[in-house]
């Protein structure tokens, strides 16, 4: 198990677009679990593999009290979705800032297990919302890109000035 360095925002390798796993090996397998971790330790919800700099369609999701309910989804894709729902978000490659995105309310998700063995379910609330802001990392997008052109750059220059102190 390892814990795994995550990118942080404006880093421009948050904006890859991430490719499909094409087989589900042992290597994968081995990144879902150091993501796993890193998740827990960060504390975070979520994490894309786009967060760790490896540029692949896979996420970890735990959004139980108990860290109880670890999902694996590689590949996944939304193949409904409905309602509205605004939803307080952060992000582990943000940090320090959070703010509202308007988002579905449900989602129907297809992905691979772990096993590369299909699966589908569906989610609301918090679990729906944390799937969408995964994927959108996949594609390489990050949260604060729904907010306004003004509050994207005082966010950008307060983790720029951050990570000048910290360096
Ligand atoms: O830990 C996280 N919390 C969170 C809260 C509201 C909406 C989305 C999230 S995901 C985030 C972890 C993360 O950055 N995943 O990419
Ligand atoms: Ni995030």
């Amino acid at each position: 198990m390892a814990l795994l360095p995550i990118l942080h925002y404006p880093d421009p390798r948050l904006h890859t677009r991430a490719t499909p796993v094409a087989v589900v090996d042992d290597q994968i397998r081995q990144l879902a679990h150091d993501m796993a971790e890193t998740m827990y330790a960060a504390p975070g919800v979520g994490l894309a593999a786009s967060q760790v700099n490896v540029h692949v369609r896979m996420v970890v999701i735990d959004v139980s009290d108990d860290k109880s309910d670890l999902r694996i989804l590689i590949n996944p894709e939304i193949i409904a979705r409905d309602g509205e729902q605004e939803c307080e978000e952060g992000c582990l490659s943000v940090p320090g800032i959070y703010d509202i995105v308007k988002r579905a309310e449900r989602v129907k998700v297809r992905a691979l297990d772990e096993h590369g063995k299909t699966f589908e379910f569906e989610a609301e609330g918090l679990l729906a919302v944390c799937v969408q802001h995964e994927i959108d990392h996949l594609d390489g997008k990050v949260f604060v890109e729904y907010l306004s052109q003004l509050k994207q750059n005082r966010i950008k220059s307060k983790l720029a000035k951050r990570a000048r102190i910290t360096a």
